[in-house]
């Protein structure tokens, strides 16, 4: 027996079982090869090789079409177009907001994401202002950006200071939503104690939007008003209370002023709150 390679159309016979290959290529001497290591994912188990793979060719109109290396490579291009394309419209809406005042969601993560060293490590804890940061931000590899799982907040300010223990020198920038910010706050104290050079940004909309946001699309439309959903009267000062737990803190209303103190803050080495106004929504 001669052992040849595998062709795709060898493969798709595969994945139905060395029976069905022998049946398909009307020959019964197929080798069955153990493998743990299946491009074919976990099942089947077992990669296939036959001695005469050219006969599958003349049995199908268009080899072609069994061309999985082809297939794949054209699939590639047209997902690679589509994401090209939302992502150049993505960045035109970013664009069309970027004076506004206070901040738009979008516009400020694109301006924070264009001002990041490639290096940077992005915390992202932004909930109801996420929309693109995940082609906002760079992400050149595995961990240069980490997110919240399930659904419990206040895990942001902290885990931003984990990652920066971990990741000792990397710039390190957590974008966190106001709302989620209070329920961990005095982890800035441990920031200052322990010299944590973490970049904190706050997205101050003085509120729980992501619940008023699920509220209205339950009711169907906004309600008369929201109970226990707005961060106000009084406002909480996050300058005020950085200063009180030890680490500096400044104050912007824009997508650029926030870019160009995140700047500042990665380049001071110091842990660093940047408390952003955007928008309420
Ligand atoms: C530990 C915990 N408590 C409460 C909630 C419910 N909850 C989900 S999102 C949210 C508000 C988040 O506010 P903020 O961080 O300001 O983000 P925004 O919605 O304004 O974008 C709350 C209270 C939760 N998910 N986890
Ligand atoms: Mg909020």
């Amino acid at each position: 027996m001669r052992p040849l390679g595998i062709t795709q159309g060898v493969a798709y016979a595969a994945l139905r079982g060395p029976e069905e290959l022998a049946r398909r290529a009307g020959r019964h001497d197929v080798l069955r090869l153990g493998s743990n290591e299946s491009p074919f994912g976990p099942s089947p188990k077992a990669l296939v090789a036959m001695h005469d793979a050219a006969v599958l060719a003349h049995r199908y109109a268009d080899p072609s079409a069994l061309d999985l290396r082809s297939r794949i490579a054209a699939r590639r291009e047209a997902v690679e177009g589509t994401i090209a394309r939302a992502r150049g419209e993505l960045l035109a809406k970013a664009q069309a907001l970027a004076s506004r005042t206070p901040a738009h969601p979008l516009a400020l993560l694109q301006a924070i994401g264009a001002a990041l060293p490639d290096d940077a490590v992005v915390v992202d804890e932004t909930i109801s202002s996420a929309e693109g940061i995940r082609w906002l931000m760079r992400s050149n590899d595995a961990k240069s950006f980490f997110g919240l799982r399930g659904g419990g907040i206040g895990w942001g300010l902290p885990a931003a200071m984990g990652v920066k223990l971990a990741l000792p020198h990397r710039p390190v920038v957590a974008l966190i939503g106001d709302g989620s910010a209070m329920y961990t706050i005095q982890g800035l104290w441990t920031a200052a104690h322990q010299r944590i050079p973490v970049v904190f940004v706050i997205l101050n909309n003085g509120s729980y939007r992501i619940l008023k946001q699920r509220l209205a699309a339950m009711r169907g439309g906004a309600p008369n008003q929201y109970v226990g959903m707005d961060l106000v009267d009084p406002a909480i000062d996050f300058v005020a209370l950085a200063h009180a737990l030890g680490i500096r803190a400044e104050r912007t209303a824009t997508a650029a002023g926030a870019a160009e103190l995140v700047t500042k803050a990665l380049a001071s080495g110091a842990p660093t709150l940047i408390d952003v106004e955007i928008e309420r929504g």
